[in-house]
């Protein structure tokens, strides 16, 4: 289900571009072998990160701050997508940067009962969950920034669902047997297998992404959408497989310009990586 509201017993603490204190310190997963647990920082070579600063929105209630919504990520995952939708929308924001553990630990799956990021928070408490949602709220929220589909567009509202399901139930979804192979394959001698045949459905799947952003600035209409910010993640991503993105021009051209772009490296300095 994605709508579920959080916090109606104790307040959700409010995070400014940090981890969260108190109650989503939790141990990893009891059931996850560790080379899951450690997936995708690990896997995607990435480190955990500093203590954060922490105020409860409770405090910022009764200093009379209004509470912005917050988003939980973990450094360089997909929930990096939404992450970068909001700096481009320029709206304000908190953000609980969590580490892997922490993802799987009871204190977060109060908020987000699949233990996945991202997750959104809004002021009221209603917590918007899975990246799809989580992207065309934001769009929806702040249309002067344009990274929807045109309003009153049907096939625009199509085209972007299109390219959002693709990226996010096929792409990213392939990469699950290279970051967690043990949830897809119970042998471990066999694990490599899986790796491997991941990585060849990675290839066609990035090598057609490739041949679609030819010529093209943007995934989508010629502009800039939030289409663009999950793309440019699992640009990122693909320098962890044996065929790297170069090998992908198109795609490494768009990577290399908003590699470039101011707010998308904002985006990246308050999920430090180590
Ligand atoms: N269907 C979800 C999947 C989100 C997802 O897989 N997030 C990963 C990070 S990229 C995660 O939180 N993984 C934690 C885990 O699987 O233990 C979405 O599209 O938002």
């Amino acid at each position: 289900m994605l709508g579920t509201s959080a916090g109606a017993a104790r307040p959700v603490p409010s995070i400014k571009t940090g981890r969260p204190a108190t109650d989503l310190q939790a141990s990893p997963p009891q059931s996850m072998p560790e080379d899951e647990a450690r997936m995708p920082e690990m896997a995607l070579g990435m480190a955990s990160h500093s203590k954060p600063e922490v105020t409860s929105s409770a405090e910022q209630a009764a200093e009379g701050e209004p509470t912005p919504m917050k988003l939980y990520v973990m450094p360089g995952a997909c929930s990096l997508a939404s992450h970068i939708a909001l700096v481009w929308t320029g709206a304000p924001y908190e953000l609980a940067v969590l580490s892997h553990a922490e993802v799987g630990g009871e204190g977060y799956r109060k908020l987000n009962p699949k233990g996945a990021v991202p997750a959104l928070a809004l002021d009221d408490g209603t917590v918007i969950t899975e990246s799809l949602a989580v992207l065309e709220y934001i769009a929806d929220s702040y249309p002067d920034a344009r990274l929807d589909a045109a309003p009153g567009s049907v096939l625009e509202r199509a085209r972007l669902n299109e390219a959002l399901a693709e990226l996010v139930s096929d792409v990213h979804k392939a990469w699950a047997p290279v970051f967690a192979p043990g949830r897809y394959v119970m042998q471990e001698a066999n694990q490599d297998d899986a790796k491997q045949a991941a990585f060849a459905q990675l290839d066609k799947q990035y090598a057609r992404l490739d041949q679609r952003m030819q010529g093209q600035e943007w995934l989508l209409f010629g502009r800039r959408t939030v289409a663009d910010a999950y793309l440019y993640v699992m640009c990122r991503w693909k320098d962890r497989s044996p065929t790297p993105l170069a090998r992908y021009p198109a795609l490494a051209a768009f990577k290399a310009r908003l590699d470039a772009d101011e707010e998308v490296q904002r985006a990246l300095g308050e999920e430090p990586t180590g």
